[in-house]
């Protein structure tokens, strides 16, 4: 099986230190967490930033200090920025940092409710926004939290705006979105084999909440690979917070080597996703 890429998704948009005390927020905090998860065994980081008292930010300057607190400590880190931002946030801010260049962003290609509130991405503005990731020489992760969303997928390819190899994350678990069952992944797999035909594809999983740690299990064993974080739960178990990023790093690391798979290194991650 392809070594296993493991994102950890460090920071988010929608928790907070209140609710979980380890959140990395400052660009030198989320540095310092980037590191460990690094080290743990993560090759790939999905950013966002915040402002110092918590606020969710698309601002390029704070991203790119983010950045250069990781790129300082772990320069071999895969960094993928959001362009999703904190749910209301205006299109044209989400896509504020691409300037940077980072190798990687997100790519929401679909509404969806999210918990009480609306994720939106209007199909001009999912067009825009992969114009402007291609523009900016951005490897796109395609997110996919619906059925209906992975249908778009062939017309943002008849329209030249996404070329394989094609990246795909299942984002399982939002409240208004399709939750975490293993039918759920089985049939997301098999339909993105049906509709991106012959091109080279990769998936991951990302599962909220309860889901991460069932779905992250299934995936490593499916050959797919895995996105964990404090972005998509807080708990390390069932009334246990998390201690930080790198104890859900630590964890598949030693699931992976039980099941036999290997473990992608920053430049083995690089080969198959970029
Ligand atoms: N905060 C979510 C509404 C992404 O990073 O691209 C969107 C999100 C997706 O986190
Ligand atoms: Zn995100």
């Amino acid at each position: 099986m392809e070594p296993l890429i493991i994102t950890c998704a460090i920071t988010g948009a929608e928790t907070s230190k209140d609710k979980q005390p380890a959140l990395p927020i400052t660009p030198r905090d989320q540095g310092i967490e980037a590191e460990k998860c690094i080290l743990a065994g993560a090759s790939v980081i999905h950013l966002h930033v915040r402002e110092d008292d918590g606020t969710p930010s698309q601002r390029t300057e704070r991203f790119a200090e983010a950045i250069s607190e990781i790129r300082k400590r772990v320069p071999q880190a895969i960094i993928q920025i959001s362009t999703g931002g904190a749910v209301g946030e205006k299109i044209e801010n989400r896509a504020r940092p691409l300037s940077l260049k980072p190798e990687m962003a997100s790519l929401n290609v679909g509404s969806l409710n999210f918990g009480d509130d609306v994720f939106l991405n209007h199909p001009k503005e999912v067009a825009g926004m992969a114009e402007q990731i291609s523009k900016y020489g951005v490897v796109p992760e395609l997110e996919i939290y619906e059925m209906g969303h992975l249908e778009s997928i062939p017309g943002l390819i008849k329209k030249g705006l996404i070329r394989p190899p094609f990246h795909f994350q299942y984002v399982l678990g939002v409240p208004g979105g399709m939750s975490g069952e293993l039918s759920h992944l089985m049939y997301l797999r098999e339909r993105t084999g049906a509709l991106v035909g012959s091109s080279k594809w990769t998936w991951a999983v990302a599962g909220v909440g309860r889901y991460q740690l069932p779905l992250s299990t299934h995936a490593i064993a499916l050959g797919g690979h895995v996105r964990i974080g404090l972005e998509d739960n807080i708990f390390y178990r069932k009334g246990e917070l998390a201690t930080g990023n790198a104890q859900f790093v630590e964890r598949l690391v030693r699931i992976a080597r039980e099941l036999d798979r290997p473990i992608a290194t920053p430049t083995e991650a690089r080969a198959i996703l970029l």
